[in-house]
């Protein structure tokens, strides 16, 4: 019989590396892995204009579609393809289009709170928490979201005083309790990734009983 895919969950805070992480992960297994962001998922609120769309609270649990991702994750376990959602950060807001997915024998879950909603950590066979200073990760989003996200330098610094930082107080950082390991600036750890690697290497190739 066929193994169960081994999903594997990354979390942590807006910049701290989890999809670096999980992109070193994919190149080392590029025919056995697939990601699977929480960020695809997103909640569309496509009834709202765009000036009220941007002042929603992205940081919060409620901000998912946790229920559709709790679905897509189910359907890749048991083997079966899936049509993920794929989101705009410039419009806020989901895309006409949906991405295919083929089922693979590892998936790599990645998100701010993937570890804070419990039937998703249900999921997961092993919890691994980024960990990376908050200036640091701070640096990264401006950089990122004024060159990839569409915003502006104020937007970004509003938006992470009045909502990144306190949900990351709320939610994410009580949500590490929960990992099995913790790795330290965890995109470019080449030894956490290699031990990574060598662990996910025996769990894939390891003959179903
Ligand atoms: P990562 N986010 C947006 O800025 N706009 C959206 O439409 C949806 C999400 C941000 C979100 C969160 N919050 O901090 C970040 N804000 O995307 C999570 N504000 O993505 O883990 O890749 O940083
Ligand atoms: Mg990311």
């Amino acid at each position: 019989m066929k193994q169960t895919p081994y999903v594997l969950g990354v979390a942590g805070g807006t910049g701290s590396g989890k999809t670096t992480l999980a992109n070193h992960l994919l190149e080392a297994f590029p025919e056995e892995a697939l990601i699977l962001s929480y960020d695809y998922y997103y909640l569309p609120h496509d009834e709202m204009p765009l000036e009220e769309r941007k002042k929603l609270n992205y940081d919060h649990p409620n901000a998912f579609e946790t229920d559709l991702m709790i679905r897509d994750v189910q359907k890749l376990r048991a083997y079966c393809p899936i049509d993920r959602p794929v989101y705009s950060f410039v419009t806020h807001t989901r895309l006409p289009q949906t991405v295919h997915v083929e089922p693979k024998p590892l998936i790599i879950l990645e998100g701010i709170l993937l570890f804070e909603n419990q039937a998703l950590l249900d999921l997961m066979d092993m919890k691994v928490y980024v960990d990376t200073d908050a200036d640091i990760r701070l640096i990264r989003r401006l950089e990122r979201d004024v060159k990839e996200r569409g915003r502006s330098l104020d937007s970004v610094i509003s938006q992470y005083i009045n909502t990144v930082k306190p949900m990351h107080e709320q939610f994410v950082e009580p949500s590490k309790k929960k990992a099995d390991i913790i790795i330290p600036d965890g995109g470019e750890n080449q030894v956490a990734l290699q031990m990574l690697t060598d662990r996910l290497e025996a769990e894939l190739h390891r003959s179903a009983v």
